[in-house]
């Protein structure tokens, strides 16, 4: 039986590599953060089962993770563990830079002085942002990075120092360099599920419009269940190497608008350009008018707002994953563009039921003690 170490654990990834592991029969340890609020709702239904146990720990903070990882022990580390977000990142720079690429030479060397450099296998979770201002399309293992951020170039400096410890001292460690991976479980402010969501509090009448930034960015998005499969695969790897993880499909920031709108019954047609442009409501399907009748075609549903734009942003990432297809045998198209949409908009058109009918009660509840029906 293996002994998994997970940090970033309460992350969307995090959560899906704990259950992928947890099903493989593995005793999964997480690293946790001390906030005033305890907010670990994606790892919520996990607490207590007998192989999941949690602990504090800070990638900013050397002897908290030489602690975890010499009582753990673990056969398998991931770090997943960063300040994720790019834009956050212009505005936090030396933050990113001390979690995202200091913090992955803390677990590199927390692991040699744990004594476990020979056999422990290190998973790091680099990204396609590490192209950047890309230099090739397809992006492959082979195409030269141009970071475009402060995170990019933080996590630059993540996947360099993995490199230099698997040459220098030998160990099994590795990056995956994963394309945007989304999921019901993606934080709020990323774009897809900042879109799914919007959709969602939009079909049923909770929001009016939504703000995005540049529409014409390119990704390559894949489902995050799909991709943390991978990461394990990885590390079970004969020898250690980096691989693209990706779909191999580029789709624009305007099309996931367009499918998620559609998906709950609002086709869009996009009019105008650049700053100017406008998602508007060309037709609503009749069910969707009958429960929401505010809605109208001509409605502008979406408008830019340069609040969302970036100093430099990375406009065409597009990834290649025949590596991973070839020496993994990972399946690249397992959950396709269209049906990861629709998971997220139901996982959303759900949630913004249950608050509404949560609002409901909360509203004739207020009523009846006022009228005094009930005490
Ligand atoms: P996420 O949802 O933002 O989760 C990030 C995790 O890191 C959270 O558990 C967070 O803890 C933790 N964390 C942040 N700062 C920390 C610190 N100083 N010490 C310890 N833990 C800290 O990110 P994700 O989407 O799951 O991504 C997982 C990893 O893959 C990240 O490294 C990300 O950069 C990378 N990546 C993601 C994608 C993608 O498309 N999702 C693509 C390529 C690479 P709290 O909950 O306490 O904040
Ligand atoms: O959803 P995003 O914020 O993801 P981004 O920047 O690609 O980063 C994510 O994927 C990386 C892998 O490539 C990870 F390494 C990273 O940790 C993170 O998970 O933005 C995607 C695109 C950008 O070009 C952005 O400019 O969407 C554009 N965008 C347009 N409007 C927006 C918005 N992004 C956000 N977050 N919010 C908007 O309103």
């Amino acid at each position: 039986m293996k002994t998994a170490l997970i940090t970033g654990i309460t992350g969307q990834d995090g959560s899906f590599l704990s259950e992928f592991l947890l099903s493989k029969g593995y005793e999964v340890h997480g690293t946790i953060r001390r906030s005033s609020v305890d907010y670990r709702e994606r790892i919520a239904h996990l607490e207590g089962q007998p192989k999941f146990h949690l602990h504090y720990a800070d990638l900013g903070d050397s002897m908290s993770l030489i602690r975890v990882i010499s009582k753990v022990r673990p056969d398998e580390i991931y770090n997943l563990a960063a300040q994720s977000h790019v834009q956050v990142s212009f505005d936090s720079p030396e933050f990113t830079a001390n979690v995202d690429a200091t913090g992955v030479l803390r677990i590199l060397e927390a692991v040699r002085l744990s004594g476990l450099a020979d056999t422990c296998h290190i998973y790091q979770a680099s990204t396609s942002e590490l192209y950047g201002k890309v230099e090739e399309v397809p992006q492959n293992e082979d195409t030269p990075f141009h970071p475009y951020s402060p995170y990019a170039v933080a996590k630059l400096y993540g996947h360099w120092i993995v490199k230099e410890y698997r040459e220098a001292y030998n160990m099994f460690c590795c990056s995956g360099i994963l394309f945007n991976h989304e999921s019901e479980r993606r934080g709020e402010t990323f774009v897809t599920r900042k879109i799914t969501l919007a959709a969602a509090r939009i079909a049923q009448g909770k929001q009016s419009k939504l703000y995005l930034g540049n529409l014409s960015s390119l990704r390559d998005w894949g489902y995050a269940k799909d991709y943390v499969e991978c990461m394990w695969l990885m590390l079970q790897n004969d020898k250690p190497e980096d691989f693209v993880i990706a779909t191999g499909i580029q789709h624009s920031v305007r099309d996931f608008c367009y499918y998620a709108f559609k998906h709950v019954g609002i086709e869009l047609e996009f009019v105008g350009e650049g700053a100017d442009e406008k998602g508007v409501i060309k037709s609503i399907t009749p069910q969707l008018s009958v429960v929401n009748k505010q809605l109208a075609v001509g409605d502008v549903l979406i408008e830019v707002s340069a609040d969302f734009f970036r100093p430099t942003d990375v406009v065409n990432l597009w990834g290649d994953p025949s590596k991973a297809k070839e020496k993994l045998g990972w399946n690249p198209q397992k959950t396709t563009f269209e049906e990861l949409v629709k998971i997220m908009v139901d996982a959303d058109m759900a949630k913004v039921a249950v608050e509404r009918a949560g609002e409901s009660i909360r509203t004739n509840l207020v009523e009846y003690l006022e009228k005094g029906i009930v005490k």
